[in-house]
């Protein structure tokens, strides 16, 4: 399956692994890339440090394309944007914000740069400063959402723009590839079913709640306060929407999750962490290898293209 995507980065496969905070690191990124997609190193809310360590593990586990994720909201998102072209990051992804003030820097060094977006306004903006795609994310993601759903968002995303797009969000087998592929992208992004990948080291606690869950297990919190999050629901977000409800601060909420992504990834805490997941974990029924997961959704969507050859 060759598309304007697959040729930009260099990879077998149209599927590009979500730059998700504490879970995309180079164990997973590096499975992903091995398999002939795209994996990414997710910055999140790490220090530069830690993110410059997990660049140099990824080249060592191979030599393939890979892409890390720069989250604008980190502190240290400024220091992290300067590292990927010093390391020579060939793809940088951003998320949760505007890119644009780094964006002359990366052209110059050569950097492919694909920002998120949840709009066809920012799709826009993006492709006037330079972007050489976009990652369309529908309202169905995990973590930091926008409203749109990806049926709606990514074909006014790809009459909006000339350059390819990506689609995102309640993507999780070939059966969504393929739809997407119909919608109009070159390629999807595939986050919570990489949560439970073999070489994914988040805790099997997490992962074992993704598989277990349904469809409507997934919860929106931070809405009133303009950073709406989805989440598997658990105590925490109960806490939390109750507040919400109440009407607490933005502080008050902040302090309730400080800390709450990390507690579920690395300690397994399902009941006060944050279990970022998106719609499609109804669907995501067991660990697998990432070449596993890639390979299965691929003779999924040729499949899927048989079944139903439109004509
Ligand atoms: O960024 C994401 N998803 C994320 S980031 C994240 S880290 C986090 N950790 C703890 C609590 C909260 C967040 C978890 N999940 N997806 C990409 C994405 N970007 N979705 C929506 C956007 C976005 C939002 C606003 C892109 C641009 C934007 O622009 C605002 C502006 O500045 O104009």
């Amino acid at each position: 399956m060759k598309t304007r995507i697959t040729q930009l980065l260099g990879i077998q496969y149209p599927i590009i692994q979500g730059g998700m905070a504490w879970v995309a690191e180079y164990h997973l990124a590096s499975a992903v890339s091995l398999a002939g997609g795209l994996g990414i190193i997710g910055a999140g809310g790490a220090p530069a440090d830690f993110v410059h360590e997990q660049i140099r593990r990824m080249k060592e586990a191979g030599d393939k394309p890979f892409g890390v994720n720069i989250m604008l909201m980190n502190p240290e998102a400024e220091a992290i944007a300067r590292l990927v072209v010093t390391e020579g990051v060939k793809v940088v992804t951003t998320g949760a914000g505007n890119p644009a003030k780094y964006m002359s820097m990366w052209k110059e060094a050569g950097v492919k740069v694909i920002p998120v977006v949840a709009s066809v306004a920012m799709a826009k903006m993006m492709e006037r400063a330079g972007a050489d795609a976009v990652v369309a994310e529908g309202t169905e993601s995990g973590g930091h959402i926008g409203f749109a759903t990806t049926m709606t968002l990514v074909p006014q995303v790809v009459d909006a723009v000339k350059i390819p797009v990506i689609a995102a969000g309640g993507i999780g087998d070939g059966r969504g590839l393929a739809a997407a592929m119909m919608l109009g992208a070159e390629a999807v992004q595939i986050g919570t079913r990489f949560v439970v990948a073999k070489e994914s080291i988040v805790h099997e606690n997490y992962k074992k709640k993704i598989i277990g869950a349904k469809d409507i297990d997934s919860e929106v919190t931070g809405m009133s306060h303009g950073h709406p999050v989805r989440q598997l629901r658990n105590s925490m977000t109960r806490e939390y929407l109750k507040l919400e409800k109440a009407g607490a601060s933005f502080e008050e909420l902040e302090h309730l999750t400080l800390g709450a992504l990390k507690k579920a990834v690395v300690e397994g805490d399902v009941v006060n962490g944050t279990l970022m997941a998106g719609q499609i974990a109804g669907l995501i029924q067991k660990e697998q290898t990432c070449r596993e997961m890639i390979e299965e959704m691929m003779d999924q969507a040729k499949e899927a293209g048989k079944q139903f050859p439109l004509q």
